[in-house]
């Protein structure tokens, strides 16, 4: 197949160099203005792939959207017009809210959500480390979308483990949960994920968890507080030596994801009334640091 990716970052690279491997047509799409980019994964031989190339774009049967979730819109506007209206969308990235925006821009496309749990480091522009293998799952945000679940098959071959979510809501919002907790918590004290196995932060993530868990099932997602804390503690444990997205994010004075996680949960909250005091003061503190810089 013709596969684009948008936003070769760690983990979109790490897509492009395992579906040319598996036998695609891979071009990128990128802040970078060379007409050809390099990838290198792990100890493997390097790939040489098109980027920004408009005719490469437009014939791309998929578009594996990488980006993240604050510049999705922005990137997607940008090349609309060179979208082909029977690509497969396809949004990989933390947080939620972009597949409204998307589906408006682009009516047409069938559109797809994913999330990940491998683990991927650029530790320099030509080069990717597969960190952690993991598990992704895909699933349709309309109804052409629903048409498309053989890209399981695609992937799978490309990079397994990937299964088809009949409700990828109900996933993203378990991973908009986990985020919630981890996240903003590292960002604010610039600590590791493991970090957060004290005590004081324990008392903290319950706080948040509790709060999320009124949240889902308001959304009609059927959530036990003490496993959502489980499954929290668990990616702590699994990833204790991890910085998370958002700790880097703010180490570097870049941007943060912080209104697509917690500012998405507190919009829910706000449509059902349902107070969230602990995940509001560290949406604040995130927001305070932005503006500071
Ligand atoms: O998704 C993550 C992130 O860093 O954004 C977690 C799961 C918290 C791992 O670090």
């Amino acid at each position: 197949m013709n596969i684009a990716i948008v936003g070769p970052g760690a983990i979109g690279s790490l897509w492009a160099s395992y579906l040319t491997e598996a036998g695609h047509q891979v071009n990128l799409w990128s802040r970078q203005p060379a007409a050809k980019l390099t990838i290198q994964r792990d100890q493997y031989a390097q790939q040489s792939l098109l980027n920004n190339n408009t005719q490469a774009l437009q014939q791309s049967d998929v578009i594996l959207v990488t980006l993240k979730a604050p510049s999705v819109l922005t990137v997607l506007s940008a090349i609309a017009k060179h979208i082909d209206q029977d690509s497969i969308i396809v949004l990989m990235h933390n947080g939620m809210g972009t597949a409204e925006g998307v589906n408006a821009l682009l009516p047409n496309n069938p559109l797809l959500l994913a999330t990940t749990t491998h683990g991927a480091y650029r530790p320099s522009m030509t080069q990717v480390l597969h960190t952690g293998y993991g598990q992704t799952l895909l699933g349709a945000a309309n109804s052409q979308g629903e048409l498309c679940q053989f890209l399981v098959d695609v992937f799978n071959h490309a990079l397994s483990d990937v299964t088809w979510h009949s409700n990828i809501n109900q996933a993203l919002w378990t991973k908009l949960a986990i985020n919630c907790a981890i996240n903003p918590l590292t960002a604010i004290h610039q600590v590791t994920n493991g970090e957060l196995v004290q005590p004081h932060y324990q008392q903290q993530l319950q706080n948040i968890v509790n709060e999320v868990s009124l949240v889902m099932n308001a959304e009609g997602f059927e959530i036990d507080v003490n496993h959502l804390l489980q499954t929290v503690n668990n990616v702590i444990h699994a990833t204790s030596n991890n910085y998370s997205s958002m700790e880097q994010d703010i180490a570097h004075q870049r941007r943060s994801e912080i209104d697509f996680i917690t500012g998405y949960l507190l919009e829910s909250a706000s449509r059902h009334n349902i107070d969230a005091p602990y995940n509001q003061a560290l949406y604040q503190a995130v927001k305070k640091i932005e503006q500071s810089w």
